[in-house]
């Protein structure tokens, strides 16, 4: 009994570790993966370039815009997001490469 709930304890340090709030989107490919992302405000996502070329984070919706700049190959970017809503990812780059990040309260 007491090892069960000494396990349940474990698993919730665990989870609320792994829910820390930090969302690690992979660029390559020409693309972002995933390209949908969830998070909730105060959330950091982490931009991280595995490919063998160049990519950019650029956000142009109202309210959330930012350039992240030119971020090279084995390079990451964080952006932490202050406010609910969403907005749209886009590489300045590569004209086909997307994500969608819904901030919730
Ligand atoms: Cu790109």
């Amino acid at each position: 009994m007491r090892a069960v709930i000494l396990l349940t304890l474990a698993g919730t340090v665990l989870a609320s570790v792994c829910h820390a709030g930090e969302h690690r989107i992979g660029m390559a490919g020409m693309a972002y993966a995933p390209a949908m992302i969830e998070a909730k405000v105060g959330d950091t996502l982490v931009f991280v370039n595995g490919d063998t070329q160049a990519h950019n984070v650029l956000i142009a919706t109202v309210g959330f815009s930012t350039d992240l700049g030119k971020q090279d190959p084995g390079s990451q970017t964080t952006l932490t997001v202050r406010k609910s809503g969403t907005f749209d990812v886009e590489c300045a780059i590569h004209e086909g490469m997307h994500a969608r990040v819904v901030v919730r309260p």
